[in-house]
């Protein structure tokens, strides 16, 4: 890393450092979390895996919308970044129906302001994506909130550029990611404002950390899906009986490998880049 980076923030997963007045340096750690809780175990190369992904978002959209990224750092797990304004929401869009959403609907029968049809069942593909912004919680959960709320927070002019930017972002990934058997349910995008006023793409994009991602070939409306990354994790921890407090539990070590390949695939499958090249010269994600 940097000789004079100053730590700034820390993230579950990743923590950010200051290079200089304009540029930040974001470090995926191989941290992984389940149930909310940090695990003492690394998966490794999950950082790696997650920046690689972002890299080559951030270079596949560039078209739609520019982008925080600066460079990535030849350890294949940094970034170097513009530093924004960033907005105070998250950007999150919905082609299918889980998480909070499920629950929302579950008990309104809306998302976020958009009524939706009744009988919809969980893990449903939605009519059409969905725009849910979300608060940013300091700590707990993020707050879904409606066009309304969202509005009072970043205005309306912003709103609507994120909207549009969000659900032309989800249309592209979730197509590609489609085609190479992940199905993208949903995602959580951040912006941030440039000095000219752009809004720009930020954070990390289109990774199993900031959506999710689901096997197609599983795919069975009427409950929860398996995870694409994290279902070893999860099932292993259920099979404890843990309660989902911290400390988490250590993980095994087939756990950890048959995890760490889940995250390796994603990336394989995904970027049609093997993975090995990224290692060896992480820039081919940016084509
Ligand atoms: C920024 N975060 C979230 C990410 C963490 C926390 N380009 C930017 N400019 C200014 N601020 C941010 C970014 C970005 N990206 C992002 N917080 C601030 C976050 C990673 C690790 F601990």
């Amino acid at each position: 890393m940097s000789e004079s980076a100053t730590h700034v923030s820390s993230g579950k997963v990743r923590e950010i450092y200051a290079l200089d007045d304009d540029r930040l340096l974001l470090v995926a750690s191989d941290r992984i979390s389940t149930f909310d809780v940090v695990l003492p175990t690394e998966i490794p190369d999950k950082g790696r895996v997650l920046t690689g992904l972002s890299g080559f978002w951030f270079a596949q959209t560039a078209s739609i919308v520019p982008n925080h990224l600066l460079a990535l750092g030849a350890d294949g797990r940094s970034t170097e970044c513009r530093r924004l304004e960033m907005l105070p929401i998250e950007c999150v869009v919905r082609g299918y129906l889980a998480g909070s959403g499920w629950k929302d609907y579950g008990t309104t029968g809306e998302v976020c302001g958009h009524r939706l049809p009744p009988g919809l069942v969980e893990s449903d593909r939605l009519p059409e994506p969905i725009f849910t912004p979300a608060t940013k919680a300091q700590t707990g959960h993020d707050e879904n909130i409606d066009r309304a709320a969202a509005v009072a927070l970043v205005g309306e002019e912003r709103y609507d550029q994120a909207e549009r930017l969000t659900l032309e972002l989800y249309r592209f990934a979730s197509e590609r990611a489609r085609e190479r058997g992940i199905i993208l349910a949903d995602t959580k995008l951040e912006f941030g404002v440039d000095r000219e006023g752009r809004l720009v793409l930020a954070d990390e994009a289109f990774t199993p950390d900031s959506s999710r991602f689901w096997p197609a070939d599983a795919y069975e409306p009427g409950g929860a899906q398996p995870s694409f990354d994290k279902q070893f994790v999860r099932d292993y921890c259920e099979s404890l009986g843990w309660d989902k407090t911290y400390p988490g539990p250590e993980l095994p070590v087939d756990v950890v490998d048959g995890t760490r390949g889940r995250y390796v695939d994603a990336f394989e499958r995904l970027t049609g880049i093997e993975f090995a090249d990224y290692l060896a010269r992480p820039d081919v994600v940016l084509g």
